[in-house]
């Protein structure tokens, strides 16, 4: 079932929908990593543009959830074919926006790829989003690439980098696995008399 989902702007810079007091929960993480997609496999339609290429997302995307909440896309960090200095930029802009501009930022989604794991940056905003106490769950994506001992191993990984059990959705956009541990736990954020659909 598809949940009643709109697309609201894409912005780059500053812009009064970042102060609206409606909660965001936002979905961020290293650019390819599947954020869009995970958005668009949540939601039940395409409704955040996703590519093979790295970079797709240049906007910070607004979506709004039955009115009441936005589901936000960020662009991804870390992708290694723009110059450094680009990087940096997209690097302070993301900063900036989780924790200066005022954003009323309901809970974080860190997206990964399974296969990769927890990379410096995301590491940096781990640490970052427990320093402001800004709750966050880990989305362990991609995980139809990955054989049964990969993902042990990568369960075991996790789990001595810090991450509970708890914080984790196992899920792959690509074959909708996991997409309901994803849809209940935002459900439950959401308010647990409010259903997303
Ligand atoms: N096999 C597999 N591929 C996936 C999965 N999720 C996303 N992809 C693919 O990964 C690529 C990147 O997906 P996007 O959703 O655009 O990634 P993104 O994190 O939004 O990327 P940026 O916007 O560039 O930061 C696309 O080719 C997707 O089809 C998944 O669970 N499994
Ligand atoms: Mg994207």
């Amino acid at each position: 079932m598809n949940m009643n989902v709109e697309f609201i702007k894409g912005i780059i810079g500053t812009d009064p929908i970042i102060t609206d007091t409606k909660p965001q929960i936002v979905f961020i993480g290293r650019s390819n990593v599947g954020k869009s997609s995970v958005i668009n496999t949540l939601v039940g339609e395409k409704i955040a543009r996703s590519s093979s290429t790295p970079g797709k997302t240049r906007e910070i995307n607004f979506f709004l959830v039955k009115k009441k909440k936005y589901l936000v896309d960020l662009p991804g960090y870390g992708y290694a074919k723009v110059s450094e200095k680009h990087r940096e930029k997209l690097k302070k802009h993301i900063l900036w926006y989780m924790f200066e501009s005022g954003a009323p930022i309901h809970r974080i989604i860190l997206i990964v790829d399974t296969r990769v794991g927890i990379t410096a940056f995301d590491e940096e905003i781990l640490r970052a989003l427990f320093d402001h106490e800004i709750p966050v769950t880990l989305v362990a994506n991609k995980i139809d690439k990955l054989t049964q001992k990969e993902m042990h191993l990568a369960r075991t990984r996790f789990e001595k980098q810090g991450l509970k059990k708890e914080d984790i959705i196992w899920m792959s956009a690509k074959t909708g696995k996991g997409k309901g541990d994803l849809r209940l736990f935002l459900e439950m954020e959401f308010g647990k008399e409010k259903k997303l659909s």
